[in-house]
């Protein structure tokens, strides 16, 4: 136990009262949700339900009689405010009833499968609130997805007697939530199912949620860690720095990061896209930037990097989607193969002439990064594709035509860096430990009420946190049809950066000054303890985005 943990597991997150005193609360139906028909014809015993909001005074209380048995699982990738979640959920159903009970599944969803789980106890909870990392419970990509899972649930769920499951997950977790709670309506299970927001990326931003636990302290890491680096380049001018930050498709990371901290570039993954820019566009508005400062005199700056921004580079997006549809047909005799060269030759035979001819153009380590094994819901490892890397290699080829041709007089000394599993795991800011806690308080509410197939949401974060309000959204709500892999299938899109909201045109509109004359700002670490000021900071990404559907 470190001085800091000590002092941090004091901290007593706050929320409404609402929520504080969820006993003396009561849950009412707020406005129905028009749908897709498509979606409805799939969800016959989940659509159709309203929005609910938690309010005071209404005459029925959450309070029960007799207690609740309620089980929780972490879902994907760790992101700080999960313990608070717990804390939340368990603190709820017992202001409820006393003797309430939560049981928590350990490593993620194959955890349920498996039936291994804990029961969550008060002195558990002290141990962890407040804490980042999933490791109370541990976590896992396990996709809960077929009838056979489905019922294996429904059965582990009816021997733990559970009135509730809380799914704490991200965009794919969430849409599996709506399914179960489909499923075990049909199968005649008491179990109700309600799913808490989670992810550093924050791509489940939109009408229903303003942004996901976790994502305010990842990025104040990595900001933090950004501008120590920039004060190094200021400081030595020799380097410049290619920054990676994580965040598998949307950028909203490096968008916070940048409004954060002000870097000389920030590309942004869903402007490249919009704008259809190749890899050598891309590459030459980078080499344009830097020869416009070396003719300034600066041989130094911070880049920043979004980890998504490969799979929206049209040529290489196109690569992959021929990629993963070769390697999901040719899986087994591709295992079988010795060694990568091998893969590569085999796969280069059986991809569409212009994939082959955009992977061979591309350095062999990203040739092996983007062939390497797939998740369980088919997504390429992109943490461990250095882009950043493949990007020096073009830039250094570029700013050496330019030289020859007399348009680049610098020095072009860089350095690479990936901020991912820094941030991941930290002990999380107040705005998120207060988020969670309420999050999971909320999910508490719902799962008292009897509600299944809800989201547990918060809504007006950039108010003080006394004002926040709990909001059960309906899952089948937030899902659309997406083609996939062939098949149309009801999903919960992710949410990429608005390139018309006001966070991206804060960017769009201070660039050019940020390219051109050093303005790098200086966030420092969080703050745990101090003033107001310091420690109570909400993202500013937020701020613009702070559009909430419901009424
Ligand atoms: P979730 O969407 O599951 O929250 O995960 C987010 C993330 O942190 C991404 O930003 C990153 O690409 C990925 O997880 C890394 O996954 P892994 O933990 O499997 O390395």
């Amino acid at each position: 136990m470190t001085e800091f943990l000590a002092a941090r597991r004091e901290y007593q997150p706050r929320g409404p009262l609402t929520l504080v005193e969820l006993e003396n609360s009561g849950l009412v139906t707020g406005q129905a949700i028009t749908m897709d028909d498509r979606v409805t014809a799939l969800f016959p015993r989940t659509s159709g339900q309203s929005v609910l909001r938690l309010t005071r005074g209404t005459g029925t209380t959450l309070s029960r009689q007799t207690p609740l048995r309620v089980g929780c699982v972490f879902s994907g990738g760790q992101a700080p405010g999960g313990h608070n979640v717990v804390a939340g959920i368990f603190e709820g159903i017992r202001r409820v009833h006393r003797d309430s009970t939560l049981i928590g599944f350990v490593g993620g969803p194959s955890g349920i499968l498996k039936n291994q789980n804990i029961e969550i106890t008060p002195e558990l909870m002290r141990a962890y609130r407040n804490t980042g990392g999933f490791d109370l419970l541990g976590t896992g990509r396990t996709k809960l997805e077929s009838a056979e899972d489905f019922a294996t649930c429904a059965r582990v769920f009816a021997q733990h007697k559970l009135d509730a499951f809380v799914i704490i997950g991200g965009d794919d977790s969430n849409t599996n939530a709506a399914f179960l709670s489909e499923y075990l309506r049909k199968s005649g299970s008491n179990t109700c199912v309600t799913g808490v927001p989670k992810t550093i990326d924050s791509d489940l931003r939109g009408p229903w949620t303003e942004t996901s636990f976790g994502f305010d302290t990842a990025v104040r890491v990595y900001s933090e860690l950004i501008a120590n680096i920039a004060k190094d380049a200021l400081s030595g001018k020799k380097y410049y720095h290619f920054i990676r930050l994580m965040g598998r498709s949307a950028s909203h990371i490096t968008l916070e990061a940048a409004l954060q901290t002000h870097p000389n570039v920030a590309l942004i993954s869903e402007e490249i896209a919009r704008d259809g820019k190749s890899m050598r566009e891309i590459v030459d508005d980078l080499a344009r930037v830097i020869a416009a400062r070396a003719a300034a005199g600066l041989n130094h700056g911070i880049v920043l990097v979004p980890e998504g921004l490969i799979e929206f580079v049209p040529e290489i997006r196109a690569l992959i989607d021929d990629l993963n549809d070769v390697i999901a047909t040719h899986k087994d005799y591709l295992d079988s193969l010795r060694g990568f060269t091998a893969q590569i030759e085999y796969l280069a035979g059986r991809l569409k002439r212009e994939s082959a001819g955009t992977l061979a153009a591309l350095p062999l380590d990203i040739q092996r990064q983007l062939i390497m094994d797939r998740d369980p819901h088919g997504n390429v490892a992109l943490s461990r594709i250095e882009t950043e890397k493949l990007l020096i290699e073009l830039l250094a080829i570029r700013l050496g035509e330019m030289k020859s041709e007399g348009h680049y007089h610098g020095k072009f000394a860089w350095q690479t860096h990936f901020l991912g599993y820094e941030g991941r795991c930290a002990a999380p800011t107040n705005f998120d430990a207060n988020y969670s806690w309420c999050l999971g308080l909320t999910a508490a509410a719902l799962a008292a009420g009897g509600h299944t197939g809800y989201l547990a949401t918060v809504h007006g974060l950039t108010n003080p946190v006394e004002t926040w309000q709990a909001v059960g959204v309906p899952l089948v709500s937030m899902l659309t049809m997406e083609r996939r892999k062939g098949k149309d299938k009801a999903v919960i899109r992710k949410t990429l950066v608005d390139l018309n909201g006001q966070a991206f045109q804060r960017l769009a509109t201070l660039r050019d000054e940020w390219a051109s004359r050093d303005d790098y700002r200086f966030t420092g670490p969080i703050q745990y303890f101090g003033p107001a000021t310091l420690v109570d900071r909400v993202p500013l990404s937020l701020f613009s985005n702070n559009t909430c559907a419901v009424e």
